[in-house]
């Protein structure tokens, strides 16, 4: 429409237009403005134009007695009444449309965390802080949170939802341009939430197909993903014998007793391996008082962590 100039779209204070949404959104935001604006000319303008006609010009001028004009209050009623439900109208539309994701539309988890996005698709590839979508085709994002609200909102793409926890929202767009496109959380989250972004990359379906297939860990059991993830995160500090390294060296720790600097013991089991991952420094293990090893946290999948735990279990 007139108001909205899609040559300019990039160039103005508004994103580009990248889905499927984003003109018809931007044509009723268009809508809104111009008609504000008028209205806001009309009122404004017709305040001076009057304060100066009939502005007393003598000190016994009085102002004439005015009946009331039914035609005229009738309309200055009737038709805002009428372009409110326009907007009404056009904006339960569009609503409608994004609310009703088509059945065939390609699903991806989302899952937020203070202060991350990670994504999770059907062939189990698992994605931190960015994701890929093929151009041209209805995605629904089905997503969640671990700890308190965000909101997952991109504005090219002109959608935005609230991500809860203990419960599934849901969003859907097809992407009509291909690129990388920011994803914020637009939910004040705690103190990193200014951090708390990601990129949608939108490319061709073949890329899109050919980056599905290059899945570092496609076809590997969990204790081999850990193994891939224990060549490059861990080998650093830990030997997979029992020899230690500047941590405790893996073999034979799965199930065994640690002993902690504060005189306690704790079996290694899920719960303690996930926990010296994210937070090492929970419980210290007598010989391991330095705490020289950092958080994990946001920086490991879920599929990492437990096919780290997986591999444990493997060295004896
Ligand atoms: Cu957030």
């Amino acid at each position: 429409m007139f108001w909205v100039n899609k040559a300019h779209a990039g160039n103005t204070f508004m994103p580009p237009q990248a889905s499927n949404f984003a003109e018809s959104v931007d044509t009723l935001y268009g809508f809104l403005y111009y008609s504000s604006l008028i209205s806001c000319i009309l009122v404004i303008g017709g305040l001076v134009y009057f304060a100066f006609k009939y502005k007393r010009k003598t000190a016994s001028d009085k102002t004439a007695y005015i009946p009331h004009n039914a035609l005229l209050e009738f309309l200055w009623s009737f038709i805002p009444f009428v372009i409110f439900l326009v907007v009404f109208a056009w904006g339960w539309k569009i609503f409608y449309d994004m609310r009703s994701a088509p059945k065939d539309a390609l699903e991806i988890h989302v899952v937020g965390q203070k202060w991350n996005w990670d994504f999770v698709y059907k062939s189990g590839r698992k994605t931190s802080s960015e994701f890929t979508i093929p151009i041209n085709t209805p995605i629904k994002l089905i997503m969640g949170s671990r700890d308190v609200l965000h909101s997952f909102f991109v504005p090219s793409f002109r959608v935005k939802q609230d991500v809860i926890p203990g419960r599934y929202t849901s969003l859907w767009f097809t992407a009509t341009k291909e690129g990388n496109f920011n994803v914020f959380c637009t939910e004040y989250c705690g103190t990193g939430h200014s951090t708390m972004l990601a990129k949608v990359k939108v490319v061709s379906k073949a890329a899109y197909e050919s980056w599905l297939e290059n899945n570092p860990y496609k076809g590997l059991t969990l204790s081999e993903v850990g193994q891939k993830v224990y060549a490059g995160r861990c080998i650093a500090c830990h030997n997979v014998t029992n020899v230690k390294k500047i941590g405790p060296g893996f073999a034979g720790l799965w199930g065994s007793e640690r002993k902690l600097t504060d005189g306690s013991t704790v079996v290694a089991d899920e719960a303690y391996i996930r926990e010296s991952i994210l937070n090492p420094n929970a419980k210290k293990s007598v010989g391991y008082e330095e705490a020289v090893m950092t958080s994990f946290q946001g920086q490991v999948s879920e599929e990492e962590l437990t096919g780290v735990i997986e591999y444990l279990k493997t060295l004896k």
